[in-house]
Formats: structure tokens, sequence, C-alpha cells
């Protein structure tokens, strides 16, 4: 009986202390005064979530988040996170531990650090991401349950922390569910843990939470921001300099904490692809600097044009994985963008559509850098659960936090709310809910979604979805040549009957680098080049075509491409193959952007 009261009081008292301290993701953490608490986790497998239930699937007070040991020789600990193995933080569990190869499930993983208060500082525990639920503690304390796995999010540990040592515990669960975002289906390999980086952030009491820059589009010198505090503190001083434009400037917050106003910027030079331009900006509130680098650019769309700071531009994309070379799982570096970003370039782009999610940080950044404009994502894929409430709520949380990290990148232009959806109201209702809400958010960009065209009569094809009003910019994906229609491309007539710019957001087909063979033959890279050919042709026959984003840039890892000898496990319709080769597609592609 003493047992089940005890039961009772910590449930309700794991329910109370739910999100307690969660928090609005921080605006540049990668600027931010932080203590890293990536390198070695213990952790340890957990299929049937023993540490988490009882015998009676009730969530157990006894779990793991308690990170026991045996105080007396009798006691009986059944577990034991200091004798578990370690794994390197970041990363994927599916391609450091071979047993986890295929695993879907939940995963423990804990971490010990020392840490000393600094009186007037509050902390910050920040996860990058973690796929696909975490449950995540601090001192056997619930921080809370976070949903989705490429968004971050963060806690408020200030009251938590202590001097010495201090244990966080993360239960990762990556089971795949019809309710999730993305659901239950998907190609692309379900990698599993914490996958980005985790910081434990340290700020005054009062700091900059979030910001944002935005260039006016009429006059282009002038740069609308605002910024947001973490309280509602009225009358607090946030001086923004930008050196180079010898602008310095003081303002002050109003009673929600929010600062808003208008710099004046002469002879503002435009980040564009050609000169990817940033400047040094820096929020000074108190004695604390936040530091930052922004370009200015405008983006808008006129008739079936999109305009790249009052010109056109024609987008030369690719599509890409958030995914390394070699079979080495999921990026999160500097490394992994530059080098996926670096095959890019040979090809020719000035565009990239990070799919199906949104990528990390240093992906977008380094794409900035480098002058490469970004498709960003959420991933409501395919066969979402469209009536419920909860999965709509998930969804629209994504969607926030994809958009609050990467508000301040000039080099993302496009904010995509879904791909490949199947029509309906269910799913009209939802995603005009999504593009409202990107809009309300962010009214400085444009907004797409990957749409489809299914079939062609008399090898007309029409494009005909009820979500164009909601979008700024019409994309489709179309496998002509691949999964319909083989040899019928250059019949092909295409009528997109909306005033707006097109992307192709998706074509393409498979080869197996290597295998070489007669053009109609599946899997050769003769194939894949005469279907790249086909396509190229057709598509420069698409009125209003403003950019392509074929699929893809290299094989990438999905579980529904089973085919032995050929896909072993692989999407194989890369232009380069995993290992970074280049496919005879490659080239087609290459000379067709030359000429654009
Ligand atoms: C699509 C999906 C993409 C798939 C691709 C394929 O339409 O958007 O996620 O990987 O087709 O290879 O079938």
């Amino acid at each position: 009986m003493k047992k089940i009261l005890l039961t009772i009081i910590v449930s309700i008292a794991v329910i109370i202390a739910v999100n307690a301290q969660e928090i609005t993701q921080l605006g540049n953490v990668l600027n931010r005064e932080k203590i890293s608490l990536n390198g070695d986790w213990n952790y340890i497998v957990d299929v049937q979530e023993e540490g988490y239930y009882d015998y009676r699937m009730n969530p157990t007070p006894w779990g793991f988040f308690r990170n026991a040991k045996p105080q007396r020789p009798e006691d009986l600990v059944e577990y034991d996170f200091d004798k578990a193995a370690t794994m390197q933080i970041p990363s994927d569990w599916n391609t450091k531990d071979d047993r986890l190869f295929f695993y879907e499930g939940t995963v423990w993983f804990k971490k010990s650090f020392q840490y000393t208060k600094k009186p007037g500082k509050r902390a910050i525990l920040y996860f990058g991401a973690v796929n696909y639920e975490a449950i995540a503690y601090l001192n056997t304390q619930i921080l809370g349950i976070h949903e989705g796995g490429f968004t971050a999010f963060n806690y408020d540990v200030t009251d938590i922390i202590k001097d010495g040592e201090n244990v966080v515990i993360v239960k990762v669960d990556n089971k795949r569910r019809k309710e999730n975002v993305p659901t239950q289906i998907f190609d692309w390999w379900n990698y599993g843990g914490i996958t980005r980086d985790v910081y434990l952030v340290e700020t005054d009491d009062v700091y900059i939470q979030n910001y944002n820059f935005d260039l006016d589009k009429t006059t282009k010198n002038q740069i609308y921001f605002s910024i947001n505090l973490n309280t509602k503190s009225a009358g607090k001083t946030v001086e923004i300099s930008i050196p180079e434009l010898k602008i310095r400037q003081s303002f002050t917050s109003n009673r929600n904490g929010v600062i808003e106003g208008m710099l004046t910027a002469k002879n503002l030079t435009l980040w564009s692809p050609e000169n990817p331009k940033l400047y040094d900006v820096e929020l000074k509130l108190g004695a604390s600097v936040l530091k930052d680098q922004i370009g200015f650019r405008t983006i808008e769309t006129q008739g079936k044009k999109i305009l790249l700071n009052g010109k056109p531009i024609f987008l030369r994309g690719i599509s890409i994985h958030e995914e390394k070379t070699n079979g080495g799982g999921r990026a999160n570096s500097t490394e992994d963008a530059k080098k996926l970003l670096s095959m890019a370039k040979e090809l020719g782009c000035n565009f990239v559509r990070l799919a199906h999610y949104p990528h990390n940080e240093y992906m977008v950044r380094e794409a900035e850098k480098q002058g490469i404009l970004v498709w960003s994502e959420i991933p409501v894929y395919w066969t979402i659960d469209w009536k419920n409430p909860g999965t709509l709520l998930n969804a629209k949380r994504q969607l926030t936090d994809m958009i609050l990290r990467d508000q301040n990148r000039a080099n993302v232009i496009i904010w995509s709310i879904a791909n490949e959806t199947p029509h309906g109201n269910d799913r009209e209702k939802f995603l005009a809910q999504l593009a409202s809400h990107a809009r309300s958010l962010d009214s400085t960009r444009l907004i797409s979604m990957a749409m489809e065209v299914l079939s062609a009569a008399n090898y007309h094809n029409k494009l005909q979805d009820n979500m164009n009003k909601y979008v700024d910019v019409i994309s489709f994906n179309q496998y002509i040549g691949w999964y319909r229609d083989v040899n019928d491309a250059p019949k092909m007539t295409w009528e997109i009957p909306y005033d707006k710019p097109v992307i192709v957001s998706e074509f393409g087909g498979g080869a197996k680098y290597g295998l070489h063979g007669a053009k109609n033959q599946r899997w050769t890279e003769e194939f894949q080049e005469n279907l790249y050919k086909e396509n190229v042709a057709m598509l420069d026959k698409i009125d209003g075509l403003a950019g392509t984003t074929p699929w893809i840039l290299k094989d990438f890892r999905s579980p529904r491409r089973v085919l032995d000898g050929v896909q072993d496990y692989y999407n194989r319709k890369g232009l380069f193959s995993d290992n970074g080769e280049k496919k005879l597609a490659f080239y087609i592609l290459q000379d067709w952007y030359k000429k654009k």
C-alpha cells in the first residue's frame, strides 16, 4: 500500500514537473557562452522499456532516470550506467553499434559532468536534436518530453543544476508511430539517438532569447529588427552594432520584453550566391554580447518569377538527405556540410533542398557562407494522421522550431510544409493551418510544399492541388521515366495553371554505380543518364520553371530498398554513389546547369 501511495505521489509529481522548465528555443546557440556536453555518454539498450514501465506497464518511479546504485550489499539494482558501454554523442546508434543497425526502440543515455554554479547566471540545457522522442532528466528530475527528431529543444535548469557532479539522463525512443511526424513509413533511415550537439548554455538572468533582422524589400536599405528578451522586462537597453555599416544604436524593451525598430544601412552589400556577404552583428545587453554574422537580401515572387534582390534567379538545385558519405550515418558537423556542399557545388548548384526535415545548423550556416540558397522542410511526409489534433500540434511545433532557429539565415528562402501528401479535406485543413502558421512567424520568406502529378491524359500533365492558394511557389515531384511512363518523357507536356513560380522538387531514377549496360536496362548508369537527358529536355518546356532539385545528391540508406545486389538498403537515385563516386547522370545535370 505504501508503495502504491508513493507511486501515485511520484507519478503526480512527474506529471506536474513535466515541461516546468521547458523554454522557447534559444536563437543562435552556436555563438553563446556554453559548455559542451558532447563526448562519451553511457548507454543501455532497453528493448522492453524496463527502465520506464513496471511489470504492469505503469510508469515506474524506480526507473533508470534515478541512476540508482546499490547502497548495501543485499540491494538489487538491475542496471548500472557506469558499467554500460559508451557512445560518442552526437551520433546515431545505428552506425555506432552493430547490434543496433536496424534497431527501433528505446536506448537510455547518461552523462555526468562537474559544474560550479555562477551567481546571477542561468543554466539552460540545450539539445540540438534527438530522434525521435526524448524524455530528459537532470539529477533525477524530469525536464520534459520532446517529440520530433530534427528540431532543437531546451530547458532552464538553473534551479536543478548543482555544484559538483550533475547527471543528465535521456530516454530516447525512435519507434515509428502512425501519429508521429513523420508517420510510420518514410523513405530514409530512421537513425536513432542524440544526433545533434548537447550544450549547457550560460546566460545572464535577463538575456536575449532570440531576434531577427529583415531587409525591407522596397528600399533595400532599411533593416527591420525585433529582439525578444526571456522575460517581460521593460526598460532594458540593447545596443545593436554592425561596425562595417557604421551602425551602433541603442534601443529599449517594451513591457513585453520586446524591442522592435528599424536601422538604416548606407552602402549595403546584398548577400547573393555570387557574393555571400555576411556582416558582423553584435547585440549587447548589460555586460553580455551576443555575436552573429548576418546577410541581408530580399526574396519575393513576381508572377512566375522568383526574385532575389529584385532580380530573377533560376534555382539550380539538388535534394540532399542529412547523411554522411561512406555509410557514416547522420551528418552533423561543418566538415560533413563541406563535403556534401562541395559535391553540390561541383554539379553547379546555387540551391539545395534539405529534405525531408530540418537539417543541422552547421549545414545551413556553411551553405550560407558558400552562397548556396536553401529550401528547408518539416517531415510532414506521405500519410500523416491528418485528423489527429496532437499530430497537427506536433507538426506546428516542428515548423516553429525550424523557423526560430534559422530565421536570420540569408540563404534560407523557402519554408516547405509538406512532401507528397495525399489529397483530401483533412489534409488541406491541416496544411492550410501550417501555411498560415509559417506566414505568421515569418512573412518575409516564401512558402512551398512538394506536390504531385501522378498521371497524364494523352501525355498531358496538369497539376491540380487545392493547396495552390496557400503557397508562394508551386513545387511538385515527378518520376517520369522511373515510376511511370518509361520512354515517354519526350512526349510529355505540362500545365501548371497558377500564376506562381514553379520548382520541380524531385525527379530522377536509380542506378548502381559501376553497373553498365544498355540505356533501357534498369539500374545501369546508362538508364539513369538517359532518364536525366530526357527529363531535362522535358523540363525546359515547362512555363514558369524557376528551379529544380532533382532526387538526389548521393545514394542514401533506406529500409524500403531491399533489392539484393543492387539496392542493399540504399536508395540508389544518387548522382553520386554513397562513396562519393560520380555516376554518368551527374554530367547531364552539370551540363544543363551550365546553361541555366
Ligand atoms: C519521393 C519521395 C522521396 C523518395 C523518392 C524515391 O517521391 O519524396 O522521399 O525517396 O520519391 O526515391 O522514391
